[in-house]
């Protein structure tokens, strides 16, 4: 399908659908489970409610979105793949079309950092993610260390922490869900860190010189209760504490949703998020400031019911 897109500043096709998730308003719920891989989603959907049929959005650039009921509650579950890029536009897209609150939860896999408090077949819930950024300035051909140059290679952030009430729920919620007889435990009390590479930035060693043999032995050294390490995460997070920390004057007069979103959640396998929002209109999405360009681009866009 050949779809001229109305807007270079938020790019839409002709019938209202965001250009990268394909979606448009009333094809995702607000209450939302996302996910690294689709054969994962598909998992998770069984579980839907077999009436009404779900609702299958792929689109072109790799994100599924299956849209149904869960007793009786509506509920989508949404495949982005991988980082922080895919994360932003997942968040961003999905904002402009959803009315009202937004409930995110990732369940992802991760890394250990603790195998005392957090060992293979955990359940993490984080309590506040960091992120990991490799320095791009820093010169990494060069023989010399981080110590001779007074320069460091990864950026370790601040902790975003996450919003307690819905923690405490996300924990309830899991411990009152498993089995009797597993020996999975639930942990609420760490730290997750997000990195920007599955490689270098989280400490990995590969052919190329990313300075970072000390990297993870650094990260526990700096991070409190650093559990678990992943990719995705803290984005999550930064995005809704940022929107909720906005005041009205930081609103596009343009059509961008107004509102607020109450502090992200954290979880590390598990990483719910709540971005309350009231958008006061349907979203339009313009902006003053967008290049006055019109793209033309394939836009396939599958739609199916299940
Ligand atoms: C890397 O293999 C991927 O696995 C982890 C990382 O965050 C990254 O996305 O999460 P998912 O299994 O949820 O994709």
């Amino acid at each position: 399908m050949k779809d001229k897109l109305t807007d270079a500043n938020f790019p839409r096709t002709a019938d209202n659908r965001v250009y990268h998730l394909g979606l448009k308003p009333g094809e995702i719920a607000n209450r939302i489970v996302t996910v690294g891989s689709a054969s994962r989603a598909l998992t998770i959907a069984t579980h839907f409610d077999k009436e009404p049929k779900t609702l299958r959005v792929l689109s072109e650039r790799g994100f599924q979105t299956i849209t149904g009921r869960y007793k009786g509650v509506p509920i989508s579950v949404i495949s982005i793949g991988m980082g922080a890029p895919n994360m932003d536009f997942f968040i961003r897209e999905t904002r402009e079309i959803i009315i009202g609150d937004m409930v995110v939860v990732r369940l992802g896999s991760c890394g250990s950092l603790n195998h005392t408090f957090a060992p293979v077949g955990t359940v993490v819930v984080p309590k506040a993610c960091v992120s990991i950024t490799r320095n791009v300035d820093f010169d990494f051909g060069s023989l010399e260390d981080e110590a001779t140059k007074g320069e460091r290679a990864y950026r370790i952030s601040k902790p975003v922490p996450d919003n307690s009430e819905l923690h405490k729920l996300v924990v309830s919620s899991l411990e009152n869900a498993r089995p009797l007889d597993s020996q999975s435990k639930i942990v609420g009390e760490l730290v997750n860190a997000s990195a920007d590479s599955f490689y270098s930035s989280q400490g990995r060693l590969t052919s190329f010189p990313d300075h970072n043999t000390h990297l993870v032995q650094e990260l526990l050294q700096e991070v409190k209760d650093l559990g678990t390490l992943e990719m995705e995460t803290f984005h999550l997070y930064h995005l809704a504490k940022c929107w909720n920390n906005r005041s009205q004057s930081q609103v596009p007069s343009t059509g961008s949703p107004s509102g607020h979103i109450k502090p992200p959640l954290t979880t590390g396998p598990v990483q719910p998020v709540l971005l309350t929002s009231s958008p006061s209109e349907p979203p339009k999405s313009t902006s003053t400031t967008a290049p006055a360009l019109a793209v033309n681009a394939d836009s396939k866009i599958h739609v199916s019911a299940a």
